[in-house]
């Protein structure tokens, strides 16, 4: 085995991922622009293990003008990583659009988030589906040294791992879950769920968020082939249990189906708490957030939604829930806004078009209903703000109101609570629905079902209500678990189980 280390002793890593981690732009085969991509996020972590002297690959598709066009690997940040390389997949504009914006977003999205009504199987674009995550794990078995780690990300991929086995039976494979992972009855719509399931069986280690989607995962293969539970873990110590939906006090560790064991573990991701009060500190900001309270006016709360437009995140439930709200309690007009920023989709994504026109109309009427001069119930922004001013944001609202029907974790809770536990006095609340997946890890959260406009809004009374003691005790516990299960314990988490695995069939 010594001879496939290279000289740190590290396995190479193999990132598979969708998208490149920098922008990187290419006249004639000549690098003219490489730009990192956003510093906050996972990719800047996933990144840090190759700053030491790990050497591998990073696997992404890059915009080509005519099929099958190959690009030559080139180096990322030769500097900062002198072992890493950009291992492009040239994909024409319509090759991506159909894998990842059409099929991926009409079929697997809508099911993994139960939202089955919307999810359409058309038997053509899986073969496409099926086609690229071909082109993906030829690169990567092309890439690989012998024993290599790969670490695979999310369900645009799923049928990377079954094709990647094939070809290389030597590779350690590991995937990443970013979404959650519905139950079997919900699982099961998905007519190549055979398909899928055989796939991430051939998985060495699969990540989740949290260990539900874990049990869920366990619950489909069981219902497509046998197999035994052989390791189980007890998870309330980190995560709620019987208090939450999404809760669940045990989890399977390591299962065995088919010809296989499979070891299974929950890393719901976290955010990059550094980076966050390094931006929080900045003058910039205090002056942003001084601007932004004088005028919202010091005696008004303020209400905070940030998300993308998708249904998923139940936009156009909380609003109904907010004029419900405002019927019910006109004591508070005048004296709450609610700030949504809404980030628009990627070009291309039609499916969210009629989302968007239902949600400008019911803010519309509400804002035409309720407004006075000086008071606007609520300020939608429908665009991307720089995430320096997202912080300035956070910081000055008083409530985080965060409620999607279906959420795979949800860091915006957390980017809220990285923020506002760093303020000395006046802290926030966050409310979280109670299937986001990261609602399992705050128990120091009000916790709202979105499903219901009666919990609804009458949380979101509870948090404006709320006493100035018991917000600064609750952020402050929030804060603590946050800022210790930062990014870097995420990304550190995987790759520690991850190095643990040494692969079977290599040694046998
Ligand atoms: C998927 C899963 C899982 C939002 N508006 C702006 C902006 N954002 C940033 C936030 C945050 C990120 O986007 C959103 O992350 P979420 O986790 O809330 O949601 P998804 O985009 O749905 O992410 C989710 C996640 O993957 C990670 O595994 O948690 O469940 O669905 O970081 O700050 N950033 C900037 N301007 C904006 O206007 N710059």
């Amino acid at each position: 085995e010594n001879q496939v280390l290279p000289a740190t002793g590290e396995r190479q890593l193999l990132m598979v991922y969708h998208r490149l981690p920098y922008e990187i732009r290419e006249v004639n085969g000549i690098r003219e622009h490489i730009t990192p991509r956003s510093p906050n996020g996972i990719i800047p972590s996933l990144m840090g293990f190759f700053s030491q002297g790990r050497s591998g690959t990073w696997i992404a598709w890059e915009e080509v003008d005519k099929p099958g066009k190959s690009l030559r690997n080139i180096y990322i940040d030769e500097k900062q990583y002198p072992h890493l390389l950009a291992g492009r997949i040239g994909l024409t504009k319509k090759e991506v659009e159909l894998f990842y914006k059409v099929f991926s977003k009409e079929a697997f999205w809508p099911t993994i988030f139960s939202f089955v009504d919307k999810a359409s199987f058309n038997h053509d674009h899986w073969d496409h589906y099926v086609r690229i995550n071909r082109i993906f794990a030829e690169k990567t078995a092309a890439e690989a040294d012998l024993g290599a780690n790969v670490w695979i990300h999310d369900y645009n991929l799923w049928m990377v791992p079954g094709i990647l086995r094939q070809l290389r039976p030597d590779l350690n494979i590991a995937f990443f879950h970013h979404t959650s992972f519905p139950p079997a009855d919900i699982f099961n719509i998905i007519p190549w769920r055979g398909d899928i399931i055989g796939s991430l069986l051939q998985c060495d280690y699969i990540g989740f968020h949290i260990p539900r989607y874990a049990e869920n995962f366990v619950d489909v293969v069981k219902s497509i082939l046998p197999a035994t539970v052989l390791e189980e873990q007890n998870c309330t110590e980190r995560f709620l249990s019987y208090s939450c939906p999404l809760g669940v006090e045990k989890m399977p560790r390591l299962i065995e189906a088919g010809s296989r064991q499979v070891r299974l573990g929950a890393h719901p991701i976290g955010v990059h708490t550094a980076y966050i009060k390094e931006l929080y500190e900045k003058e910039t900001t205090t002056e942003l957030v001084k601007k932004l309270r004088n005028q919202l006016g010091k005696d008004k709360k303020i209400v905070l939604s940030v998300e993308r437009l998708d249904y998923v995140k139940g936009p156009l439930e909380k609003i109904y829930a907010f004029q419900e709200f405002l019927e019910q309690y006109p004591e508070f007009h005048g004296k709450v806004e609610l700030i949504n920023i809404c980030t628009p989709p990627a070009k291309g994504m039609k499916i969210y078009d009629k989302v968007q026109q239902e949600l400008e109309q019911a803010i519309g009427k509400i804002n035409g209903r309720y407004s006075t001069i000086g008071w606007t119930p609520i300020h939608f922004f429908f665009r991307s703000f720089p995430f320096e001013e997202l912080v300035a944001y956070y910081a000055v609202s008083d409530i985080a109101w965060i409620t999607p029907l279906r959420d795979g974790l949800n860091l915006v809770a957390k980017e809220f609570v990285a923020v506002q536990g760093l303020k000395e006095q006046h802290k926030g609340v966050l409310v979280i629905s109670e299937f986001a997946g990261v609602s399992v890890e705050m128990g120091y959260a009000l916790r709202t079902n979105p499903y219901d406009k009666k919990s609804l809004r009458e949380v979101l009374l509870q948090a404006l209500l709320m006493e100035e003691q018991e917000r600064d005790m609750r952020m402050g516990r929030l804060f603590d678990s946050v800022q210790y299960y930062d990014i870097a314990q995420w990304s550190e988490s995987f790759m520690q189980e991850m190095e643990a695995i040494t692969p079977l069939q290599f040694h046998s």
